[in-house]
């Protein structure tokens, strides 16, 4: 037994200084140290030996067996290390480019109208989405029997809550605390009650408002005519086709080439050649009345727009709730 384990150690060693991976280190292993290897057995039966031997062959085993551990362990770290080290970086390969963000495309179709309206003078303006149904409402002559008004059309909070279904009560705020000229510009995020391929319940409006002595219906036409210049292209043809709002007297929409037939006619222009891109008009004097405006002296023009609506005709999208999806493949597009 003593001869054993004294050829098992020679064996053993002689086996482990051959090694030069983990895969072999892990059969050593199991063949030298392992619950079914011969160092194993030779323990196990040292219960059967006689009792004057045991503590002689018992020392000799525990002896290799804390060698045999020492020299695996060892050997396993420096093993590892080794692995590591030969993982080859290769510093001449580019780095990967980090991922860039940008506007989505409602804001920068908003930053864009903003920025042509601040360039004439207008200042930008902001304010509430949850507002006084006397603001969305009352100041701006719309009577209580319109259909706006509803339930069906406006998410109301209490009685006199509501969030705002269009950014006017911003310029309704500013003319009940600022005197003319008053020439603002209010772009923000507006509430109704309605849901399809070109309604959304949440949507993006600007509106513009130019209050001061003498202006004119040409004024307005001559400043929307520049506005549409500068946003479409100065070739781009316009028109001012009469309308109706309850807060402006005379009302004209305005219509623009259709941006995909140019003038042909198709589905996007509906065979009419024209696309209408926003509503205006000269403010009605009951508006003024509200503010404490005298309309002998004063007389003005706003007007609005539906952001969703035009960044899909400028870029030709068909289904408005894309904007609202945050599926990347369409965002990286813009
Ligand atoms: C549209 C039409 C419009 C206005 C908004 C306005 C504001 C005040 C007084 C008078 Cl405080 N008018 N805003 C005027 C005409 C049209 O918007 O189609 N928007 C999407």
């Amino acid at each position: 037994m003593k001869e054993r384990i004294k050829e098992l150690e020679k064996e053993a060693i002689e086996s482990l200084r051959k090694i030069t991976d983990l895969k072999d280190l892990e059969e050593f292993r199991i063949k030298y140290l392992g619950k079914k290897s011969e160092l194993t057995s030779i323990m196990k039966s040292i219960g059967k030996l006689p009792p004057q031997e045991r503590p002689e062959i018992g020392k000799l085993a525990n002896q290799l067996r804390e060698r045999l551990k020492r020299e695996y362990e060892e050997l396993k770290e420096r093993l590892e290390k080794k692995g590591k080290e030969k993982r080859f970086i290769d510093i001449t390969l580019p780095g990967r480019a980090p991922l860039r963000g940008h506007f989505h495309p409602i804001t920068t179709i908003i930053n864009e109208v903003c920025e042509i309206f601040s360039k004439m003078g207008f200042r930008i303006v902001t304010g509430p989405e949850i507002e006084l149904d006397y603001y969305n409402f009352e100041a701006l002559n719309i009577p209580k029997d319109h259909p706006a008004r509803d339930m069906q059309d406006t998410f109301y909070i209490t009685e006199n809550l509501l969030l705002r279904t269009h950014t006017s009560p911003i310029q309704v705020r500013v003319m009940e605390v600022e005197r003319p000229p008053v020439a603002i510009i209010c772009p923000g995020k507006v509430y109704r009650r309605d849901s399809d391929v070109s309604h959304t319940p949440m949507f993006h409006q600007v509106e513009g408002l130019l209050v001061d002595k003498d202006v004119s219906f040409g004024d307005l036409k001559g400043i929307l005519t520049l506005f549409v210049h500068k946003m479409f292209g100065k070739d781009t043809k316009v028109r001012f086709r009469p309308s109706f709002f309850p807060f402006t007297e005379p009302s004209a929409e305005v219509d623009i080439e259709c941006v995909i037939c140019k003038g042909k006619g198709c589905r996007t222009c509906s065979f009419t050649g024209w696309l209408e891109i926003l509503g205006s008009g000269m403010v009605d004097p009951e508006v003024y009345k509200f503010v404490g405006y005298d309309p002998e002296l004063y007389s003005g023009f706003a007007f609005g727009m539906g952001i969703e609506r035009i960044a899909m005709l400028k870029y030709g999208i068909e289904d408005i709730q894309l904007f609202y999806r945050n599926e990347m493949r369409f965002l990286r597009q813009f």
